[in-house]
């Protein structure tokens, strides 16, 4: 019955503290996190392959291994950027597969990646798109560093071109960060602790409900700290030792230091009795 009660009162509080991540576009400029094989040119983030050569499907698929598509140009500085990009790399002539195609209608080109139509005009090579044979169905870029003009030229699906991939705008989802200290005093301030696992049974409950709640995707803190003795790892809540070795308590110990937190999950019948 006291078990019950403290699983009753962990509902209560934990629906109190529920994981709203904020998502945002974009990436946090304090952060290092990669975009590889990514690289950011301009908005955009880009994978430029210089070697291989693919036939267009091919290199669709290729782009979609890594969640991309082929490139799609949307704005006249998007076109400019990556041109100046493949002009600072110094690579002459070598066309790219885009993901511009008509072969759903001939003659009507749009980017297969959101079905838009080309509307820039002025991205076309002179006088393409030709369907030059009749045969000309997908669109690829080329860069000439000796002033040529650079635009995208329709072309035989088949053909073997190296391709550029862009990637969706990353999104950041953020969470309330609280570390180990600011989570124990607003567990105080509701009268309770930081949870502690007296019993495998207890441990098993919470880890169930966490995953039927859908919430066990984030580390949670705990009341565990070796803060006073280094390697003795100790509840803080009751000072004892910890004993249930054969369970993951330690690990979610070990993992949950200086790393983002949630609220605490608070057995305060359990601590109190
Ligand atoms: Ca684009
Ligand atoms: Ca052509």
């Amino acid at each position: 019955m006291l078990r019950l009660f403290a699983f009753l009162c962990l509902l209560v509080i934990s629906t109190t503290y529920e994981i709203r991540p904020i998502v945002k576009d974009g990436l946090p400029g304090f952060t290092d996190v990669t975009t590889a094989p990514f690289l950011k040119i301009g908005e955009g983030y880009y994978y430029i392959e210089t070697v291989l050569t693919k036939n267009w499907f091919e290199a669709y698929e290729t782009c979609r291994l890594i969640g991309s598509e082929l490139i799609t140009i949307e704005t006249i500085e998007e076109w400019l950027l990556v041109n100046q990009y493949l002009k600072d790399l110094n690579i002459d002539g070598q066309p790219y597969w885009t993901s511009g195609t008509d072969l759903a209608n001939q003659g009507q080109h749009v980017w297969f990646s959101n079905g838009l139509n080309i509307t820039l005009d002025e991205i076309w090579y002179p006088g393409e798109p030709n369907n030059k044979g009749g045969n000309e169905h997908c669109d690829q870029m080329s860069f000439s560093k000796d002033n040529n003009p650079t635009g995208v030229n329709d072309y035989n699906c088949d053909g073997a071109f190296s391709y550029i991939c862009e990637a969706p705008q990353p999104k950041t989802a953020a969470f309330i960060v609280w570390n180990w200290f600011d989570a124990y005093a607003d567990c105080r301030l509701i009268g309770a602790e930081l949870i502690t696992i007296d019993t495998i049974e207890e441990w098993k409950l919470i880890n169930q409900y966490l995953r039927d709640m859908k919430i066990d995707d984030v580390p949670y803190w705990t009341s565990g700290t070796d803060l006073a003795n280094q390697g003795q790892h100790v509840w803080f809540s009751n000072g004892l030792n910890f004993t249930l070795d054969d369970i993951q308590v330690n690990q979610i110990m070990m993992e949950a230091w200086n790393t983002v937190m949630k609220c605490p999950l608070p057995t305060m019948v359990l601590q109190l009795d």
